[in-house]
């Protein structure tokens, strides 16, 4: 069984849990405390400390750039979801790109604002820490100061998939592609403590993430289609 090794909260997480929900095969989620990364480390062979991981058997598998999409494409060949078409090649890029940087900038931001919801108490002096450590100090508070202006940025970076989605029910084409799990991941997190909701004029992009938060799995799907 695949073994996802974790924070619960983390956007490329989420990405990578939803796309084992959508393969429909079960899988096992080991959640680590954010200043001990020692399994990830001992797993890779002191190769990476990042989340998440997976464990299949004796595979270990993690990323080796921002952008590499390792994990996604093992679980793609795995399972067969085609979810990399080569139709999109080289265009799923530049959009996962953009949404790794542009629309998980300030998700992450929003969320981190109600850090006390979801850092257990154990755990938050070396979370406040390494936040200030990697964004400076008062960070936190900062974020929290402007939090209006952080939605209406999110608001203004989700325009694009808003749009997209007006005549398509999944971004690229009439099933999901890797891109509609990468999005829904930034935006679960950005949806985690449940202090916020999608900008409600984005319609689409609200019937999308309901839609792709009750996707069926995708061997069911097919099942459906062939019969
Ligand atoms: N591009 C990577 C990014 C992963 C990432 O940034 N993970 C964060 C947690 S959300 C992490 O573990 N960063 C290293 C650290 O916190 O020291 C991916 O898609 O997996």
């Amino acid at each position: 069984m695949i073994e996802l090794i974790q924070f619960p909260w983390s956007p490329f997480c989420l990405v990578q849990r939803r796309i084992l929900e959508y393969a429909g095969v079960p899988f096992k989620k080991t959640n680590i405390h954010n200043q001990d990364r020692s399994l990830v480390w001992r797993l890779t062979r002191r190769r990476y400390y990042g989340v998440p991981i997976i464990r299949d058997g004796r595979a270990v598998v993690f990323e080796t750039d921002d952008h590499s999409q390792v994990i996604a494409k093992y679980i793609d060949g795995k399972y067969q979801l085609n979810l990399f078409p080569r139709t999109f090649r080289g265009v799923d890029r530049i959009l996962w790109r953009f949404i790794e940087e542009q629309v998980e900038g300030p998700c992450f931001r929003l969320n981190d604002i109600y850090w006390e919801d979801f850092v257990p108490k154990a755990e938050r002096l070396a979370f406040l820490r390494f936040k200030e450590r990697k964004f400076g100090r008062g960070c936190l508070d900062q974020w929290r100061t402007r939090q209006h202006e952080l939605i209406t940025d999110l608001t203004q970076v989700l325009v694009p998939f808003e749009l997209m989605l007006a005549g398509r029910p999944f971004l690229l084409q009439e099933q999901p592609h890797f891109i509609d799990f990468d999005l829904w991941g930034m935006l679960a997190n950005f949806l985690f403590t449940g202090h916020y909701q999608l900008p409600a004029l984005h319609s689409c992009l609200n019937e999308w993430f309901a839609r792709m938060s009750k996707l069926k799995p995708a061997a069911a799907q097919s099942e459906k289609l062939h019969s």
